[in-house]
C-alpha cells in the first residue's frame, strides 16, 4: 500500500501536508551527493550549518508555503516562528530539516523531523495532531503517527513510498544510547546509567538523535540526553526534537520524560527551548523518573 492510501481516512488538510513533504523528502534523499560539506552560516544555536541543512530548511519551508494550508512553522534552523498569512487552514508544524547533520561529512543516517499542530506551534507535545519523521539511511524510510498508530514506509525504486510496517510498537529490548560527556554527568543519571550496564543494556549511539531513537522505537531500551554539568537544560530541542518523537515513541507503547515528568506535558515557552530527554520502552523511563525523584 502506499502513503497516500494509507493516509486516506485522515484530515485532508493533514494528509496534504504529510504528502508534500514526503515529496520534499525523495528530493532532501538525493541532495547529499552534491552538499557534504559545510555552508558558511550559521543558526540561532550558533552552530555552524551544514550546506544539507540550509538547502533541505529552504525545501521544506517553500513546499509548505506553497501548500496554502499552513498558517505558522518553526524550524530549528530559523530565529523565530514563520506566518504565512492567507492560509485556508490553521496548521503549525515544527521542523528539524536535517537531525544529525554534523554526520552527513561521514555518511551516517540523518533524518528530517516534523511535528503537527491545530493552531500555534508553542504548544505541548501532548496536543500534538501528528509527528513524522523520514530517515535518510542505506534506505529512505518514512514514519508517521496521527494518534493511531505509527506506520513506516520505504522509498521504493520507482520513487513511490510503500508500507513497511503498520502499528509498530516499541518491545522490550536492552538497548542504551547515553549522549553528553560521561564526566559531566549528574549524580541520579551516573547512577541510572551503571544500572542498565550492570543489567546488561549494550550501547549503540551515533551522535544522530532521530536514528538512535528509530533504533530504540525497532529494538526497545532507552535514547538519553541528559541535563549535564554546564548544560543544566540538556542539548536537545523539545520543540523540534524532543516533542514529535517523543509523541511518536509514546503512541507506540513507550514514554518520554524529562527525568521528571512526561516530555509531552511541557509547554514550551520558546521556540529554542532546550530540554533533558528520555525516550524509550515505559519500564526505562520509570526508572530514570524514580531515580531523580528520589534524589530530589
Ligand atoms: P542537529 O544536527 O539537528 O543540530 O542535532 C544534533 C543533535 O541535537 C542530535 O541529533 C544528537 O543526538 C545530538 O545533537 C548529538 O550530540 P553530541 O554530539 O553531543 O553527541
Amino acid at each position: 500500500m502506499n502513503l497516500e492510501t494509507h493516509l486516506s481516512e485522515h484530515d485532508e488538510d493533514v494528509k496534504q501536508v504529510i504528502l508534500r513533504v514526503a515529496e520534499i523528502a525523495k528530493t532532501i534523499s538525493k541532495g547529499f551527493a552534491a552538499r557534504r560539506g559545510a555552508s558558511d552560516s550559521s543558526n540561532v544555536y550558533g552552530e555552524r550549518q551544514a550546506a544539507m541543512d540550509v538547502w533541505a530548511d529552504d525545501l521544506l519551508i517553500s513546499a509548505l508555503r506553497g501548500s496554502g494550508l499552513v498558517r505558522h512553522v518553526a524550524s530549528e534552523e530559523q530565529p523565530g516562528v514563520l506566518t504565512f498569512d492567507g492560509s485556508a487552514s490553521d496548521l503549525g508544524v515544527t521542523i528539524d530539516p536535517l537531525d544529525g547533520s554534523s554526520l552527513i561529512g561521514v555518511n551516517l543516517t540523518v533524518g528530517t523531523i516534523l511535528g503537527i499542530h491545530r493552531g500555534g506551534v508553542l504548544r505541548p507535545g501532548e496536543a500534538l495532531l501528528g509527528a513524522m519523521y523520514v530517515l535518510y539511511g542505506p534506505l529512505t524510510t518514512l514514519t508517521y503517527c496521527l494518534r493511531d498508530g505509527v506506520h513506516e514506509f520505504t522509498l521504493n525504486g520507482r520513487g513511490e513510498f510503500t508500507l513497511h510496517e503498520e502499528y509498530v510498537t516499541i518491545p522490550e529490548g536492552k538497548i542504551f544510547s547515553p549522549g553528553a560527556l560521561r564526566r559531566d554527568w549528574l549524580p541520579a543519571h551516573r547512577a541510572y546509567i551503571e544500572g542498565l550496564e550492570a543489567e546488561g543494556y549494550k550501547l549503540r549511539y551515533s551522535g544522530s538523535f532521530v536514528a538512535d531513537v528509530h533504533q530504540i522505537l525497532h529494538r526497545g531500551g532507552v535514547y538519553s540526553y541528559p541535563a549535564y554539568t554546564g548544560g543544566e537544560e540538556g542539548k536537545l530541542r523539545l520543540l523540534f526534537e524532543a516533542a514529535p518523537m517523543g509523541f511518536v515513541v509514546s503512541q507506540a507503547g513507550g514514554a518520554a520524560s524529562d527525568g521528571r515528568r512526561d516530555i509531552l506535558s511541557i509547554k514550551p515557552e520558546a521556540v529554542s527551548q532546550r530540554v533533558p530527554v528520555y525516550i524509550g520502552g515505559k519500564g526505562e523511563i520509570r526508572l530514570i523518573e524514580d531515580m531523580t525523584g528520589q534524589e530530589s
